[in-house]
């Protein structure tokens, strides 16, 4: 997979301070299920016997618990069944659903005694919460028995569709419906129909304006039946039933009669034009646009082979489900034929097409019933837009997992911007652009991270973490800056890099997420602004290790250093000794000629930009432990206890002042490695007098500019009269410091 990228930014979730976190309140959550009501502005989490509200007000948010736990009886039923009573026998709460304007419906797994009970949460704006415990009804065919199984569900005009495994033993593989007034609808018994299904989502789409047209949607894998597929491979398919299908009237009484299901590819062309398929699904978010008829169906699919194991996102639309619906229907005339399309005559009404001219489907000829029954499946697999994933991403170290898909309007058009978590809880922030007509697409990870209004929710067993979409700020203090970021959710409004709004009138607005060309968007900006121009002194002592740290801001820039010495730049030469890392370049072993002022310059869509000027100097040890050792503060001796020697990196007060410099950060942190953090409070009342007292300061200076003088004259002596030891000046004290 040659053009699989590389996501190389990890931003850990929970140690970004856009986050806050509720993981229940008593500490564990076990999180099982979340509706996010954007209505009522509320979040309703399902756990383990326990259900949560959380109002989520502008500042604060409030909690309240209700305790559900399984009927009475069932959790020792479960138990002596051989059940585990803490992973099976519980009311594992697996599906939230609205019910009604003042009812949440909620079911649960109960100790493997599926119930359901309706929760009052009240209208908008007041914050209710109470459930009836006695008023308690059969789970069955709602929510699996076992809290490890996967199901799907969806709700539509008071009627629950569910894709599951609705019994104890976990065999009866079905998809089902029931409440409302209707009798209850589920699939025959028939691999055909099913063969072992994992059940991802369930999504009612419709199409057209007619209620009693709707389909209702499951995307699932399930074991292949096609040819040239290993024993056990499997395939994903989407399979439809119409929402108005009731059954027959003879045949397939109270069974689905419309029931299709197609093949979902995901693929990307491989050497010696083998495809790699992806075949397993493991999420899917429905994209809705202004068209309700026609969202586009974003999933996330992965493979393991020996060979590698990957995860791609493909994109499908609509019209290209329909059609292979609409297509030749998959046929095989017998147990030793092969599989073909279907070229014989198709009864009429067509199956999983309402009928107009039949008031239901309980008047549908036999023949149709016996067709759908026997021909279940379409010839014509779907494939994605463009025919290739937006996304791929081969041999990472995690497992996508979640996807949920904000599109945003931007200056120059509409983004897709993808939200993907992982298995290691960080979640992944990314944007695919399409460059002009070409099939070529480019990504771009913005960072590594239920979209509702300016916020996600990240839900895994521990908690759930609300986690804002843009953080603009941390794209620089520059308009080029802010343009390579390349963040639709981002623009420079001629002052700072802050968050976008489609109809915002202000002047300056510049954006470039397509081209994130800065020397197109940022014309009339002062580019030179961008330039670091300033040098900052970095000590680094001969012998030992030194860093010079630079970070571009954008995870697809890249890096690249030069030193300038006597007005002379050049790139620097990297070796075993000086390397560079994505940090910044490493001296491995300092020499005094590298003395220089160094240049980080990144360099993204042909802009190129001064990141960082340090100007290195290297120190000779003895004149270092002489220096320490002439500090009249108690830090030193605690330093140098501590310290293995390599007192690196040394910044001038200037950058410890200004607190966000990445340098003093680096610094800093040296700092409290070597004393460890208890001694935390001397490092600063020690840098305070150090370094960012305005006439200690100047005095600093002009001691290290005596410093160097003798260190100059040393070496002058030096080469006159060989193995005498270059040593401080003495009026180089520590009163000076
Ligand atoms: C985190 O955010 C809050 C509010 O936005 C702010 O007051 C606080 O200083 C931030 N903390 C850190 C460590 O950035
Ligand atoms: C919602 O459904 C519940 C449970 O059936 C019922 O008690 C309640 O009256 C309903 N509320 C409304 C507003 O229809
Ligand atoms: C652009 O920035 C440079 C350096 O900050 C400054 O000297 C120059 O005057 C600025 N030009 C304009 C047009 O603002
Ligand atoms: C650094 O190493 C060289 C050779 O190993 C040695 O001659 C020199 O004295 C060392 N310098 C210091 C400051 O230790
Ligand atoms: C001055 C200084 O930091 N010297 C150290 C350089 O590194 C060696 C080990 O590599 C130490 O022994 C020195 O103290």
């Amino acid at each position: 997979l040659s053009n699989a990228p590389n996501i190389s930014t990890l931003i850990h979730l929970l140690s970004t301070n856009r986050s806050s976190i509720f993981s229940g309140h008593h500490g564990q959550l076990t999180l099982t299920s979340v509706f996010l009501d954007e209505y009522r502005d509320r979040l309703f989490l399902g756990g383990k016997d326990v259900l949560y509200s959380l109002m989520l007000g502008p500042t604060s948010t409030e909690s309240k618990e209700l305790y559900w736990p399984p009927l009475p009886g069932n959790r020792e039923n479960c138990i002596q069944t051989g059940k585990d009573p803490q992973t099976d026998c519980a009311n594992f709460v697996r599906l939230l659903q609205p019910y009604n304007r003042t009812h949440l419906l909620a079911c649960g797994t109960g100790a493997f005694q599926p119930m359901c009970a309706f929760v009052y949460v009240g209208h908008r704006g007041e914050h209710v919460f109470t459930i009836d415990p006695v008023n308690v009804e059969n789970g069955r065919g709602k929510v699996p028995h076992d809290p490890s199984f996967r199901f799907a569900s969806t709700f539509r005009g008071g009627e629950l569709y569910t894709g599951l495994t609705a019994d104890f033993l976990g065999r009866d593989s079905v998809i089902f419906r029931s409440m409302g007034g209707r009798s209850t609808m589920r699939t025959e018994t028939d691999q055909k129909l099913l063969h072992d299904p994992k059940f991802i989502a369930a999504h009612v789409i419709p199409d057209n304006d007619d209620r009693d047209d709707d389909k209702v949607y499951f995307f699932f894998t399930e074991k292949a039946s096609e040819p040239g597929d290993r024993e056990g491979a499997i395939h994903t398919r989407v399979g439809r039933v119409c929402a108005n299908d009731v059954g027959g009237q003879r045949v397939l009484v109270n069974k689905w009669s419309t029931f299709i299901k197609a093949r979902l590819v995901c693929s990307v062309p491989g050497p010696h034009g083998i495809d790699t398929h992806f075949n397993q699904l493991e999420d899917v978010f429905l994209l809705r646009t202004k068209d309700e008829r026609n969202p586009d169906v974003y999933a996330i699919f992965s493979t393991i082979s020996n060979v590698f194991q990957g995860f791609a996102v493909c994109v499908y639309r609509m019209a290209d489900i329909r059609e292979a619906f609409n297509g030749p229907f998959a046929h095989k005339e017998g147990p030793d034929y092969q599989w073909g399309a279907y070229e014989g005559r198709v009864p009429y009404p067509r199956p999983g097409v309402p009928g107009r001219e039949f008031g239901s489907t309980k008047d549908f000829p036999d023949s149709v019933l016996q067709f759908a029954r026997s021909h279940p499946l379409m010839w014509r697999p779907v494939f994605p837009a463009l025919r290739r994933p937006v996304l791929v991403q081969a041999n990472i170290p995690h497992k996508l997992q979640q996807i949920v898909v904000d599109r945003v309007e931007a200056e120059d058009g509409h983004y897709d911007v993808m939200f993907i978590g992982t298995n290691v809880g960080t979640v992944l922030k990314v944007i695919t652009i399409q460059n002009g007509n070409s099939l070529e697409t480019e990504e771009v990870t913005l960072e590594e991270l239920h979209v509702f209004k300016q916020a996600i929710y990240v839900g895994s067993p521990a908690g759930v973490a609300q986690v804002k979409l843009h953080r603009c700020e941390t794209y620089g203090k520059a308009c080029a800056e802010c343009c390579l970021a390349r963040d639709p959710y981002c623009a420079w409004d001629g002052f700072t890099c802050a968050q976008y709004t489609p109809n915002n009138k202000r002047r300056y607005r510049r954006q470039g997420i397509r081209h994130g060309n800065p020397a197109l968007q940022c014309v009339d900006q002062n580019l030179s602004d961008v330039d670091v121009t300033e040098d900052d002194v970095v000590y680094g002592t001969e012998n030992n290790s030194t860093f010079l740290e630079c970070v571009p801001r954008s995870p697809q820039a890249s890096v690249s250093w030069l030193v300038q010495r006597d007005d002379r730049k050049e790139e620097v030469k990297l070796d075993d000794r000086v390397m560079a890392t994505e940090q910044g370049l490493l001296f491995r072993h300092l020499l005094h000629e590298d003395e220089g002022v160094y240049i980080c310059r990144s360099r993204e869509h042909g802009f190129s930009q001064t990141l960082v000027r340090l100007s290195l100097q290297v120190l000779q040890g003895d004149a270092v432990d002489e220096l320490m050792s002439r500090d009249n503060a108690g830090f030193s001796d605690s330093i140098k206890e501590r310290s293995a020697g390599s007192y690196r990196a040394w910044m001038p007060c200037t950058a410890y002042r200004s607190g966000t410099s990445s340098h003093s950060r680096l610094w800093f942190k040296d700092i409290v490695q070597m004393i460890g953090p208890s001694n935390l409070p001397h490092v600063e009342e020690y840098c305070e007098r150090m370094w960012c007292n305005d006439k200690l300061r100047r005095k600093h200076k002009s001691m290290l500019e005596k410093y160097r003088q003798a260190q100059e004259s040393a070496r002058k002596a030096r080469s006159k009269s060989s193995g005498e030891r270059n040593r401080m000046p003495r009026d180089l004290k520590a009163r000076d410091v």
